[in-house]
């Protein structure tokens, strides 16, 4: 690790306030940009843009039409809409609290199944609020005991029906697998959607959509902050009609607060951090599991070890910026004080260009239907080796970025 001098990071956190964040409004395109234009005003400025095309809009049950109701899909379920996160699971075998990254469980079901269940999680009596902290811990399987082989279904009793004990369950179809052209290959082949995008394709100068996925979910479902190797083009579809900001500009960089745009009905939210935010995000390894739900109750596996016989872990992000203004987040995460977040909503028809390496959190105001084209980056270039350089980086001086012992236990409350 590299240590940086205060006066270092806070140069670099006004700059990037100030020149790359700050001089303007987040623009909104009412067509197509030309490839020039988009390559030399947001690719090469890695800059974020909201465009409005005459894309297809599609409801919620107009989608579903579109399939067969005993089509087999996967979905990920969770049992609060937070996984693919850092959460605080019990490990007993050390008799404590330690902090990993889980990932969701993932239930084969009908479509008809999880359009049962979606609606139903959507209309629970408690109403997501955003941002609850995630303070439930989860039981970590102690698989020297327990062969995850054996959590089998079976330990659900016969004849129980999941939906009457699971009252928080999120279900989402959040596939990253290029799902739209393999798992829902039926539904590509009607031409509904783009299957690219001709002056994206040119100014990336990297071909065709590495993978095209397909997003469903409500409110309820988080997608913590995270970055892609990918240019990546989002198109929203909500279910239901968004109210239009009156100024034709959805959210304004600021310096050191999140700028937000009052919304009244859903689509999707995204929170999004410039690469160079990437030293103050606590970003570090963490053991990994996955959500499972046998005998009526969540607990988390912890992944196989590797070939080595090492814990398996995953690089993930473990701040969240949406607390900043939180007293308590901020003071066991100090850093966050130099990300630059910016709150941008994208109302149905409307498509977000998130430039690679940009930090993203995603969630919804209500059911939606999000595409993702995902385009490769290009890694021969200034940006990937600036970030890597940032990624080194401890700007704390007491270096607390370094895992001293690596367990990652919980010493906070
Ligand atoms: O929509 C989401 O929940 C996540 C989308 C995302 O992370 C992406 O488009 O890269």
């Amino acid at each position: 690790m590299l240590h940086a001098s205060k006066v270092a990071v806070e140069e670099l956190a006004q700059d990037v306030g100030m020149l790359w964040c700050n001089s303007l409004t987040l623009s909104i395109l009412d067509e197509s940009p030309t490839a020039l234009l988009f390559l030399r005003d947001y690719v090469a400025m890695s800059r974020p843009c909201i465009m409005r095309l005459p894309l297809r809009r599609l409801s919620m049950d107009e989608l579903f039409d579109q399939l067969l109701p005993d089509e087999t899909l996967t979905v990920d379920v969770s049992p609060d809409g937070n996984a693919d996160v850092i959460r605080r699971v019990h490990d007993s075998s050390l008799n404590a609290d330690r902090r990993m990254f889980v990932q969701p469980e993932e239930r084969s079901m009908s479509v008809e199944e999880f359009q049962k269940r979606l609606r139903q999680s959507g209309q629970r009596k408690t109403r997501y609020v955003g941002n609850e902290p995630l303070d439930r811990v989860f039981p970590l399987v102690d698989t020297r005991h327990t062969h995850p082989d054996s959590l089998t279904d079976d330990c659900v009793p016969a004849n129980d029906d999941p939906m009457d004990n699971e009252d928080a369950t999120v279900y989402y179809y959040s596939r990253q697998n290029d799902c739209l052209r393999t798992e829902l290959s039926q539904l590509w082949s009607r031409g509904l959607f783009p299957s690219s995008f001709d002056w994206a394709e040119q100014a990336f100068g990297t071909g065709p959509p590495q993978a095209v996925n397909l997003w469903i979910g409500n409110e309820r479902a988080t997608s913590s902050m995270h970055k892609d190797h990918y240019e990546n083009l989002c198109k929203s579809q909500c279910a239901h009609v968004p109210v239009r900001d009156s100024e034709n500009e959805l959210a304004k960089w600021s310096n050191d607060c999140i700028a937000t745009v009052y919304v009244v009905s859903g689509e999707k939210i995204f929170t999004l951090c410039p690469p160079a935010d990437a030293p103050f995000l606590y970003e570090r390894d963490h053991r990994s599991g996955r959500f499972s739900y046998r005998g009526q109750a969540w607990s988390v596996v912890p992944d196989a070890a590797d070939s080595d016989g090492q814990p398996t872990s995953v690089r993930w992000i473990e701040a969240n910026v949406t607390q900043k203004d939180n007293p308590a987040h901020l003071s066991q995460f100090p850093l966050l004080k130099y990300t630059h977040p910016i709150e941008v909503v994208v109302p149905a028809g409307c498509m977000l260009y998130i430039p690679a390496l940009w930090f993203h959190r995603v969630t919804q105001s209500c059911e939606t239907i999000g595409i993702n084209y995902w385009y490769d980056m290009k890694f021969e270039s200034p940006l990937y080796s600036y970030f890597h350089f940032l990624q080194q980086l401890d700007p704390s001086e007491q270096g607390h970025f370094s895992e001293k012992d690596g367990t990652n236990l919980c010493t906070e409350q």
